[in-house]
């Protein structure tokens, strides 16, 4: 039987959450560090026996869905509350965000700190690693889909890099939502035809010749959307039937391993839809207020929002 659309949408925001909380348990270890513990895929998920925290990526991509599901669009005001809402620091969040989060806590102008805190604002992943629900809601209108992703990333992140690997995301899980059988150049066109800057489409063509699991690691996998983004991409792209090998081998890369492993589990999700994803993994995914639960739910409301609109 066929994927259902609710499928993919529940698939979408587990594997974003699941990707999320095991490659949390390894963020800014080294490849080779990695490597020496697991030697394949299949024993870095065998490691996980117990349960999994997400990280701020996760929290950042809740409040996203819930704004989504409350207004089918992006709003400033309900975003920035919804960030504020979901705010628990402990989970790990990049410097620059903590500090627009803490100042729209306070009252402050978080606008001034999110132009100011760096030069020419963040182009760090973290407007790429929560924009997943801007993909499943904007997936049938390419225009407004670019739009959403952008006001998704400015309360924190203005710098072009930071809104376009946004973008990128958001439209890498619309053009999966909407696809049975995957056709890796077209993915790769659609996903060229959805990028401007230079810096984006010399990655994402470097991407789109990726074709062994041991050439991931030269389009990076650092903290910048520009370093992490293509790579997630690029994982997906080389194992689009396999979410624990989409998610093993960005995460076996080390570095910003919770968020490339939440990019691409985002993605594969989206593709294969929840039953994508082992049972053994979900199982292990916290069951707090905000957990697995909560998570199955909030994908509903959005695919309900989704057929309403
Ligand atoms: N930050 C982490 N993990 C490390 C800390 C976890 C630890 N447990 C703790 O809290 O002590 N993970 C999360 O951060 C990444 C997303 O970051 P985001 O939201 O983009 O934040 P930020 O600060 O805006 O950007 C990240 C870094 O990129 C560099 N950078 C960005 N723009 C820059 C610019 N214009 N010039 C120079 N550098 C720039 C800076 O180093 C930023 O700190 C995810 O990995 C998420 O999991
Ligand atoms: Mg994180
Ligand atoms: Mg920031
Ligand atoms: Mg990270």
């Amino acid at each position: 039987m066929g994927v259902s659309l609710e499928q993919r949408f529940q698939g979408c925001l587990c594997g974003l959450a699941v990707g999320d909380a095991l490659g949390g348990r390894f963020e800014a270890q080294s490849a080779e560090h990695l490597r020496q513990r697991f030697s394949n895929v299949d024993s870095l998920i065998n490691y996980v026996t117990d349960e999994i925290w997400y990280t701020d990526d996760t929290q950042m991509t809740i409040a996203i869905a819930e704004v989504l599901a409350d207004h089918g669009e992006i709003l400033e005001e309900p975003l920035c509350a919804a960030f504020v809402a979901n705010y628990v620091p402990s989970r790990g969040y990049g410097r620059g965000a903590r500090m627009v989060i803490e100042a729209m806590e306070d009252g402050e102008d978080h606008r001034a700190v999110a132009r100011k805190h760096f030069p020419g604002g963040s182009y760090g992943n973290g407007a790429a690693m929560r924009v997943a629900p801007v993909g499943l809601i904007f997936q049938g209108n390419s225009e407004e889909l670019l739009k959403q992703a952008e006001f998704s990333s400015l309360p924190t992140h203005v710098h072009p890099l930071g809104i376009e690997g946004a973008q990128l995301i958001a439209a890498a899980v619309a053009y999966v939502t909407k696809t049975t059988s995957f056709d890796r150049a077209d993915f790769f066109s659609y996903l060229l035809s959805h990028c401007q800057s230079e810096d984006h489409r010399a990655k994402l063509a470097a991407a789109a010749k990726v074709e062994l699991v041991e050439q991931l690691a030269k389009l990076g996998n650092g903290i910048e959307a520009l370093e992490s983004v293509p790579t997630a991409i690029a994982s997906f792209a080389l194992t689009p039937d396999s979410y624990t090998e989409t998610i093993g081998n960005v995460i076996l890369l080390g570095g910003d391993t919770d968020t490339l492993a939440a990019m691409a589990g985002a993605i594969s999700g989206a593709y294969l839809g929840i039953e994508g994803i082992p049972a053994r993994l979900l199982k292990h995914l916290e069951e707090s207020a905000k957990g697995r639960s909560y998570i199955m739910d909030l994908a509903k409301r959005l695919f309900q929002r989704h057929q309403e609109t």
